[in-house]
């Protein structure tokens, strides 16, 4: 480990072992324990022993966590606000006894480091969602993260890196604290400016981080997060793209752009004291708070978690311990008349302001209308319109559901053939029957396996939907569940349509093709859908058809105009 005393953001605490001790380490890693970590542990630790969370030295104790969750301080009373704990599930920590030493492994097995397991605790997760979030409501992303995916036993205790985090993508733009503290001072920057970002960057960003700059007379460093973000928000790659086309547009050698591996946690006032706090061990003077700095968006009753300015007011409060000054600013609007951005309360009446919201925006890339060279850069629109096409350029899923015989693969089939005859995307059907030959060969009709049934046929649904082609898939879905979470599982990358194929169970009896439901009745089949397995009748799909009073050729019809009215296809 090293204690570096820098010119520029105070001690920063290295946790990697010395290059002596780390072939003997690494060789006892063999016989410890070891621990896979997730994502957002891995964005943790990597923070951690580049010194980016100085001057935590590991994964805190009961005692550091209490008091961060109470008072945003460590035991010792230095201010910290977010936890930092090492989550996992019941069973694994009943394997592990204070003292051990734990191993710390990314995906792919790679020991990042060994930790001495000080403390093993159940934490209370109420407490934490209302000390750090300030509600316990699973509206807000941290909280949802904190029930839903975080494990019930919280671990804490020093690390010791073995191997650095390894990043295949923009490497050249990944720096630790410590080599960005060298190139400010290579570069001759004494005072640094830090934004920090986790959208693509507009025109109103750049004035704002001008205006920044020149108030702070400080050289600018857009530190922009790729660890992880908001759920929903733009991929990474795309917006280290924009930021790539953004910079040509700021006077060379005043900018410099730096990514940082960070998991948020959208904690608004907490999170821009913790950002303010990261940004000052990366080297920086000053860092820039905006409006809803972090913001999660709204409550389970609609309303902002968060005012406007109450990051601002929490970080000035403790602006004498943070080592780090903020450089607080306002919306930026474009005035019309004068074709500038200026702060909101600097416009003059009379003046006309332009904005254009997030979901505006959004709405537009999506529709593909215009968007105006005052809001962005043409390259920086040109990026998102690539990965974010319009709709009718996306990629979409039909997703039908119904009793066996009810008629899915007969209007499967119509579907499939109307949209070759268009040609415009690729097309794959993904009937039950063929689902269960080729996906799902081995599986029977438990619900457990129907439920493995339909989620295999989802997540290749949702490839095909990401790649931009047309899923169509037939099976019966009997379980609404298993329905939604291939909903959530397509709908991330393009459209979903769940039509409910409403035939009534006599009418599908009647046909029975394969003569199913005779053999059910006879008692030589069990748990037939229909008969003796439950099918739960969807409450809200985006389509129902009753082949009674529709032809195959109509049904296709009709989804083709849902599909149209909706933009996914273009007349
Ligand atoms: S599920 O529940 O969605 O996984 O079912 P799915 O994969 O769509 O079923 C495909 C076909 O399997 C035949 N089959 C049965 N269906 C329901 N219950 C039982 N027990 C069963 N055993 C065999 C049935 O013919 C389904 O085809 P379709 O196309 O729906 O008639």
């Amino acid at each position: 480990m090293t204690d570096l005393i820098a010119p520029h953001g105070g001690e920063l605490k290295i946790l990697y072992a010395e290059k002596q001790d780390r072939d003997e380490l690494l060789a006892s890693t063999r016989e410890l324990p070891s621990w896979d970590l997730t994502r957002r542990q891995a964005c943790d630790l990597e923070l951690l022993l580049s010194g980016g969370f100085s001057p935590l030295t590991g994964f805190m104790t009961q005692a550091d966590y209490d008091r961060v969750v109470a008072e945003m301080r460590l035991a010792d009373g230095t201010l910290w606000p977010m936890p930092i704990t090492l989550d996992v599930p019941l069973p694994f920590a009943e394997g592990l006894s204070p003292g051990d030493s734990l191993v710390l492994r990314d995906g792919e097995g790679v020991p990042i480091a060994v930790m001495r397991v000080d403390d093993i605790w159940v934490p209370d997760k109420h407490v934490e969602a209302e000390g750090v979030f300030g509600a316990d409501d699973p509206a807000h992303p941290g909280v949802a993260y904190l029930h839903e995916q975080a494990g019930t036993v919280y671990l804490g205790g020093p690390v010791l890196g073995l191997n650095r985090p390894q990043h295949y993508d923009f490497t050249h733009l990944r720096h630790e604290p410590a080599e960005l503290r060298a190139l400010f001072e290579k570069w001759g920057w004494r005072r640094i400016v830090a934004f920090q970002t986790r959208n693509p960057m507009h025109r109103a960003h750049q004035e704002l981080t001008f205006r920044a700059a020149q108030k702070a007379q400080a050289n600018l460093l857009i530190h922009p997060v790729v660890g992880m973000t908001k759920p929903g928000d733009i991929d990474h790659y795309s917006r280290v793209r924009c930021y790539q086309h953004l910079l040509k547009h700021y006077p060379a050698q005043t900018t410099a752009l730096s990514l940082l591996p960070l998991a948020m946690r959208m904690a608004g006032p907490r999170e821009a004291l913790w950002h303010a706090i990261i940004r000052k061990n990366h080297g920086c003077t000053h860092f820039i708070v905006g409006r809803d700095h972090a913001g999660p968006g709204k409550n389970s009753q609609g309303e902002d978690f968060y005012g406007p300015y109450d990051a601002q007011e929490l970080v000035a409060r403790h602006q004498d311990e943070l080592g780090i000054e903020m450089v607080p600013f306002e919306a930026m609007v474009y005035v019309q008349e004068k074709a500038e951005y200026r702060p909101l309360s600097e416009v003059q009446p009379g003046e006309t302001v332009l904005n254009i919201s997030g979901t505006e925006f959004r709405r537009r890339l999506q529709e593909g209308l215009e968007i105006p060279s005052w809001f962005s850069y043409p390259e920086v629109v040109e990026e998102l319109r690539r990965t974010h096409p319009p709709r009718h350029k996306q990629g979409f899923t039909v997703f039908f559901t119904g009793l066996p015989c009810s008629g899915k693969s007969t209007i499967a089939n119509a579907l499939m053939v109307k949209l070759l005859e268009r040609g415009d995307r690729p097309v794959t059907l993904l009937d039950g029957d063929l689902a269960r030959k080729i996906l799902s060969s081995e599986l029977g009709f438990s619900r457990e396996h129907r439920d493995l049934n339909i989620r295999r046929i989802g997540y290749v649904a949702a490839e095909i939907t990401k790649h931009r082609g047309v899923a169509i898939c037939a099976p019966i879905a009997p379980y609404a569940a298993a329905r939604g979470e291939v909903r959530e599982m397509v709908g991330q990358y393009g459209g979903f349509l769940e039509v409910y194929v409403a035939t009534p169970l006599e009418v599908c009896e009647t046909r029975d093709r394969k003569g199913l439901y005779a053999k059910a009745r006879a008692g030589f089949i069990q748990g037939f859908t229909g008969v003796d397995d439950p099918y739960e009748v969807p409450e809200e799909p985006d389509l129902v058809i009753d082949t009674r009073d529709h032809t195959p050729d109509e049904a296709a019809q009709e989804i083709l105009l849902k599909l149209e009215s909706l933009g996914y296809i273009k007349q």
